[in-house]
């Protein structure tokens, strides 16, 4: 891995805040109407995702996840103004505005998704997996899900192939404490959900998702691992959501002390209480960095805003029609 340099603070710092206001933005135009549809923030997890970037070969491996997942694909290399312009349903997006939120998607930057059914993505992401092994290829793949995944049983399923065939893959279970409202604690009788993977004999265990540096250390030895046939891990790192699952959550199954709580460990703060500490930037440094992610959210803005809607004849050219399937009379 990468050693963590000043330079790898700063980047955290800047990209941290970036994610956390780019997120902060696509609540205000939710609130306005601007972006439909369901919109489910990220808003307390980014430790987990600048580690796993930091210990990622972003020239060959790969991510997949659920629906949490607007700044994932920003953090492997994609236009973030394509992914604000996704959310707006604008031809300029991701998916020419017909994936929306849930379903971000870059083939070219190896970010494959944003899905929508609790767990879908993880016999996916194995199945990615086996296609690097298959064409002996030595990429690694990131198959992500929440705690309420954890609990399906196509996991099972998946560990045990994915054990069977010795994959290149990494399960991360990213335990923000709750399903929707329902709390870890209420879901099954334990709550350490990294034991799941010792019943498979899979690598696995718990790490500090609020921390970057524990959460790098951890994806580096799993990903090489991986890389060099040693097959998968499964990393459950424990972290925290500040917002609701989604925009429309009144959030009456937790605490306002809760989240304060949490706040205390905020990834960001943490990563620029160490700049500081450490003399790596000034308190001005560190405003000129601040006043550039505000202006970098504000372009996204504005390019969403000023792009078109798709035609509307690109509904049609997308829904699948076979003209002789039995029974059903319909034309479009
Ligand atoms: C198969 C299926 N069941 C139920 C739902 C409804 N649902 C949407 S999100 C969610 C909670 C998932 O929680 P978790 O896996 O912890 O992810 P988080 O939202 O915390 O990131 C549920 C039950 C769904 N989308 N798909
Ligand atoms: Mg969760």
């Amino acid at each position: 891995m990468q050693k963590i340099t000043k330079e790898v603070y700063l980047k955290w710092y800047e990209d941290m805040l970036f994610w956390r206001k780019f997120e902060d933005k696509l609540a205000a135009v939710y609130i306005q109407q601007k972006v439909r549809g369901f919109l489910h923030l990220y808003n307390g997890q980014e430790a987990v995702l600048a580690g796993a970037l930091h210990a990622m070969d972003l020239t060959k491996d790969k991510m997949i996840t659920a629906y949490r997942n607007h700044v994932q694909p920003i953090g492997m290399g994609v236009d973030p103004k394509r992914v604000m312009a996704e959310l707006y349903g604008k031809a300029t997006g991701t998916s020419h505005g017909m994936g929306g939120s849930m379903h971000i998607f870059s083939k070219e930057h190896r970010f494959y998704g944003g899905h929508g059914i609790v767990g879908g993505q993880i016999p996916l992401g194995a199945g990615m997996a086996f296609g690097d092994k298959y064409h002996d290829s030595d990429a690694v793949t990131l198959c992500c899900f929440g705690d309420g995944a954890a609990r399906q049983g196509s996991l099972h399923e998946t560990f045990n192939l994915a054990m069977l065939w010795n994959l290149p893959v990494v399960f991360v279970c990213e335990n923000n404490g709750y399903a929707m409202g329902t709390s870890v604690e209420r879901t099954a009788n334990h709550s350490e959900i990294w034991k799941l993977g010792l019943g498979y004999d899979m690598p696995s265990g718990p790490v500090d998702g609020m921390n970057p540096i524990k959460v790098a250390e951890a994806f580096d030895e799993a990903i090489q691992r991986a890389r060099k046939g040693g097959g998968p891990s499964f990393l459950e790192l424990k972290t925290y959501r500040y917002r609701g699952h989604s925009m429309s959550d009144a959030q009456h199954y937790r605490t306002k002390d809760e989240v304060e709580e949490y706040k205390k460990i905020d990834p960001i703060t943490q990563v620029k209480d160490v700049i500081l500490e450490k003399k790596y930037a000034t308190e001005d440094d560190i405003k000129v960095i601040d006043k550039r992610v505000k202006e970098k959210v504000l372009e996204c803005e504005k390019f969403a805003e000023e792009s078109p809607f798709p035609d509307k004849q690109q509904l049609y050219d997308m829904v699948y029609e076979q003209e002789d399937y039995p029974f059903i009379q319909h034309k479009i």
